[in-house]
């Protein structure tokens, strides 16, 4: 799935995160969830520990169209909370298919991430909304690629589906402008370091859950 390219700010910010972002398409957990061969253990762990950040991120949103600069931003991002509630559902489908409870205590780096979306919220609407593009930006470019050679018959594949479709495509585009309209002059310090935070903690997620990572 193409989407258009980012400009302006949005995309000041993908290349300021350079070499980082370059390691989110491509991923190896996620390769290997596309084709299907991820071990059922690790995609468990993943199942358990994305839906604790999806309950989180659902809360930082939440933040977000509290402190939106206006009605045209807060309608933007409220719009996310009826997608957001299907894919809710789709983890709880796949928890119970698989005999997995959700709301298990998370990994330090599953919990350090959602407390730092919801922390990012008292930086203010400029630097969250970074944030949140972070985020969901993260997500497309990891499994956009992947669409079309994704094996469909596979159990993960409602998850592959998810965040490469037309739809949550078109939502990472107007979280794109939310942020030009943010900063139009382009990001600021702070915008760029909690952008550049996300995409550490995207690629550590990864890596914890493949890793099994526990305290
Ligand atoms: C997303 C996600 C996308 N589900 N998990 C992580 C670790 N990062 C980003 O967010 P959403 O809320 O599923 O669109």
């Amino acid at each position: 799935m193409q989407t258009a390219p980012p400009t302006g700010t949005a995309r000041a910010l993908l290349s300021g995160a350079g070499e980082l972002w370059s390691r989110i398409p491509g991923h190896p957990f996620v390769r290997a969830t596309a084709d299907g061969t991820l071990p059922a253990a690790a995609f468990d762990r993943w199942l358990v520990a994305d839906a604790g950040f999806v309950h989180g991120f659902r809360r930082f949103l939440g933040g977000l169209v509290t402190i939106a600069p206006g009605a045209d931003a807060a309608d933007v991002l409220a719009a996310a909370f009826g997608p957001l509630g299907t894919e809710t559902e789709l983890f709880r489908r796949a928890a119970t298919a698989r005999g997995l409870e959700l709301g298990a205590e998370p990994g330090p780096t599953a919990l350090g991430y959602t407390s730092f979306l919801l922390a990012s919220l008292a930086d203010g609407y400029q630097t969250a909304v970074a944030v949140l593009y972070g985020a969901e930006k993260a997500y497309l470019d990891a499994w956009a690629p992947v669409r079309a050679t994704a094996d469909r018959t596979s159990p993960y594949w409602p998850f592959v589906d998810n965040w490469s479709s037309p739809a949550f495509a078109s939502w990472v585009d107007a979280v794109a402008e939310l942020v030009e309209h943010a900063a139009p002059g382009g990001p600021t310090p702070p915008m760029r370091t909690a952008f550049a935070r996300v995409v550490r903690f995207e690629l550590r997620f990864w890596d914890a859950v493949h890793a099994g990572e526990a305290w």
